[in-house]
């Protein structure tokens, strides 16, 4: 019996892309000299990933270093393990990508799908004539006529583009696959490489997908599941084919079945999930055994600063920190890994620069990771630790960087040095409202004492707030210095003392220049309703839209 069959949508236009050699060409960018080498990438006694030299004299990726030498005694290799440049990397890929559309999806760190569909209608209206660019994967003198096949050929020279934009950009070279589905996308990318893009109409899926042979070369196949099969004696693409349905639902369960069997036949309809950015961020380090608290502490140390560079490239302010380690008992001679985390007052980091913890902030967060440790780790005892980790796993965006009334008066009255309210930067922090887990422990480190701020800055940080979260409403800079600027002159024409906002310090306003003085008591009554909104609004945060 067959299984009920399905009408194949055409409709979606897909390009996969997949970095060369990767982790073995972001060394090569690093230092050009290794072009021209045979170079290996290791982690631990293992050779990850190598050049495309490399590979000429056979090797193969996971594969031994002692293996790997005898191979090829010139290879050169160079340590992988700090996985920083390649999530760097990683990340300006999938940056450019989303330039093309904003359906991209990251499978790994050198893997992405971007679903073109949109693109490809518009670029098709204007097409007469289409040329494919790159290989093709079959025959393709009966192709399918609803449209799909143009569409195709666009994603053809969209891929080219991309492709081309990423070698110039990053200096990258980059296989690409074009299908009308994910999985036909990526299988095709794979057929010519490195730094060549493949295209698959839909009449070649099937034969697509008999030419990987095995069931366990189907992406979406794992061991598990090879097993299963195997236990039916399905191992090849070509026996899934053969095979009677009702067997295979009656060893998978329908649905699985169905899937399975549709993949089998290269049908596909999972759609491109934009990934965003990540939703944590970490690195760990495994190390000889440590068994001293102070030790512990000072490899944090170091793990944490590593972090912070990260964090400060993504832009966003963490809100949780995870604490992982590996603890190794002597007696059984196993290893566990456990974590744990805990809230941070978000306040803690510089809006500015992410990456720039002042000492004593520093040493909060280390307290707190402290405490973390002291909860996963009875230190009276002995202990041997072999591996510790840090992440971050909950994100606020940074203020928004567009310019605003009040980011330009904070701006101005900085440079003339008012002191007294130094901490506005302060007060857009959002307040920690992450919901707690059994495992979540909240508010571990202390807040970050506010000091009290004076009434004025109170005022300034709550009109910065309803801008920020109301941006069509604030004026560009331009205007704002326009509007200075007429009301310079305004002010200049009385000698009038200016109302003081109520909400502002009086001390203070008064040693403001006479036109900030104007602007802010305009602003006052412009905003004043919005204001009192605001003020309802800044316990809620998250109901402004
Ligand atoms: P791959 O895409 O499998 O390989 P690659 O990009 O190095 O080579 P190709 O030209 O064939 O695409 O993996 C991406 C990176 O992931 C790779 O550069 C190194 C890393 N990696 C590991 O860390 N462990 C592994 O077991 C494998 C296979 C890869
Ligand atoms: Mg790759």
């Amino acid at each position: 019996m067959e299984a009920e069959s399905t009408l194949d949508d055409h409709s979606r236009t897909i390009i996969h892309i997949d970095l060369d050699c990767f982790y073995a060409q972001v060394e090569m960018v690093k230092n050009p000299e290794l072009r021209t080498l045979p170079l290996g990438i290791q982690q631990k006694n293992i050779v990850v990933t190598s050049n495309y030299i490399a590979r000429q004299y056979g090797i193969k990726k996971c594969m031994l270093i002692t293996e790997a030498k005898k191979m090829c005694p010139n290879l050169v290799l160079v340590k992988g393990e700090d996985l920083h440049d390649y999530r760097q990397t990683s990340y300006k890929v999938t940056t450019l990508l989303q330039k093309y559309s904003n359906l991209v999806e990251r499978l790994g760190l050198d893997e992405n799908f971007i679903d073109v569909t949109s693109i490809v209608n518009e670029k098709i209206e204007d097409s007469t004539r289409i040329d494919i660019v790159g290989n093709v994967f079959g025959d393709i003198s009966d192709l399918c006529d609803c449209g799909c096949s143009d569409r195709l050929k666009i994603g053809t020279n969209i891929a080219q583009e991309i492709r081309d934009q990423i070698k110039s950009e990053l200096n990258l070279t980059t296989c690409a696959g074009v299908g009308h589905n994910k999985l036909l996308a990526k299988i095709a990318g794979s057929k010519h490489k490195p730094n060549e893009q493949t295209v698959i109409f839909p009449n070649s899926a099937v034969e697509l997908m008999l030419s990987l042979n095995l069931v366990s070369y189907i992406p979406g196949i794992g061991t598990t599941l090879t097993e299963q099969l195997g236990s039916i004696n399905i191992k090849t693409v070509q026996d899934l084919h053969n095979m009677d349905f009702v067997k295979l639902k009656n060893l998978l369960g329908s649905e699985k079945a169905k899937t399975v069997h549709d993949l089998s036949f290269g049908l596909d309809r999972t759609p491109v999930k934009s990934t965003g950015k990540p939703q944590s961020i970490g690195i760990e380090d495994s190390c000889k055994s440590i068994s001293i608290e102070k030790e512990v502490r000072e490899k944090l140390r170091q793990l944490l600063s590593r972090l912070l560079v990260l964090v400060g490239e993504d832009g966003r302010v963490p809100k949780t920190i995870k604490l992982t380690i590996r603890k190794f008992d002597r007696k059984s001679k196993v290893s566990n890994r456990e974590t744990r985390q805990c809230n941070i007052n978000t306040t803690l980091f510089n809006p500015k620069d992410i990456s720039k913890l002042t000492e004593t902030n520093e040493n909060k967060i280390l307290t707190a990771i402290m405490r973390l440790f002291n909860k996963l780790v009875n230190t009276n005892k002995p202990y041997h630790i072999t591996l510790l980790g840090l992440s971050f796993t909950k994100f606020v965006e940074r203020p928004s960087a567009k310019s605003t009334l009040t980011k330009f008066l904070i701006k101005d009255i900085e440079v003339q040095s008012i002191t007294n309210i130094e901490n506005v930067q302060e007060t857009k922090t959002t307040p920690d409202d992450s919901p707690s887990t059994s495992y979540v422990e909240n508010s571990e480190t202390e807040p970050e004492p506010t000091p009290k701020k004076c009434k004025f800055s109170d005022f300034i940080a709550k009109k910065r707030f309803l801008r920020d979260s109301d941006d069509c409403a604030s004026p560009s800079k331009l205007r704002v210095a326009e509007l200075r600027l007429n009301s310079t002159e305004k002010s200049m024409d009385t000698n009038q003392n200016i109302s003081c906002p109520p909400d502002a310090s009086e001390e203070v306003f008064r040693e403001l220049p006479r036109d900030v003085q104007q602007e802010l008591w305009e602003e006052y009554k412009q905003t004043r309703d919005r204001d009192k909104v605001c003020s309802n609004q800044l316990k809620k945060p998250n109901q402004i839209v």
